[in-house]
């Protein structure tokens, strides 16, 4: 099983955040980062205040042993160790970890959604998980490769500038 997890982050020193969420990822007991991709600057999209501030995006992909449930705890510690403030729905987020799709797992329950409800309309889920996994699918929704031609993906750009290092 490999996990695929968006990252996010639209507050203060947004490079440093998405780079010690990969390093704390890896640094999880039975959880291996497989490939990130490249860092995109990206338009905020869907239910954001008006003013909000673009954000930096990636996607990575993970192999691990560990329960979806408990990869959630960790994705949401790692939030936290952030300063992740939880309070206001839709406020600038210092870090945000989403896990979008466990292979073919199918989860609502009170605290996950699998797959994620809204990945397959989000062109900065979608174009850097198309760059490290050309065979990705969203269960239900399709393959990303055939998703992406449904989304505006103008306001997606690609930063040669930064990356993001095991
Ligand atoms: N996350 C959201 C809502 N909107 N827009 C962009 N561009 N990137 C995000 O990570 C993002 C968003 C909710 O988590
Ligand atoms: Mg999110
Ligand atoms: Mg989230």
């Amino acid at each position: 099983r490999q996990p695929v997890l968006s990252i996010g982050s639209n507050l203060g020193d947004r490079a440093g955040r998405l780079q010690g969420a990969v390093s704390a990822l890896e640094d999880t007991p039975e959880v291996t980062v497989v490939a990130i991709s490249s860092v995109y600057e990206t338009e905020p999209f869907g239910d954001v205040p008006e003013d909000s501030d673009t954000f930096l995006n990636a996607v990575v992909l993970i192999d691990t042993t560990l329960t979806v449930h408990t990869l959630l705890d960790r994705a949401m510690a790692i939030e936290d160790a952030f300063e992740r403030e939880r309070s206001v729905p839709g406020a600038p987020r210092t870090l945000d970890v989403d896990i979008i799709v466990v292979g073919d797992r199918v989860a609502h329950d009170d605290t996950l959604t699998l797959p994620h409800p809204r990945a397959h309309e989000r062109g900065f889920v979608l174009v850097p998980w198309l760059e490290i996994d050309p065979e990705g699918e969203i269960p239900g929704q399709g393959f990303v490769a055939d998703l992406i031609a449904g989304v505006d993906s103008s306001g997606i750009v690609k930063r040669e500038d930064i990356e993001i290092l095991l």
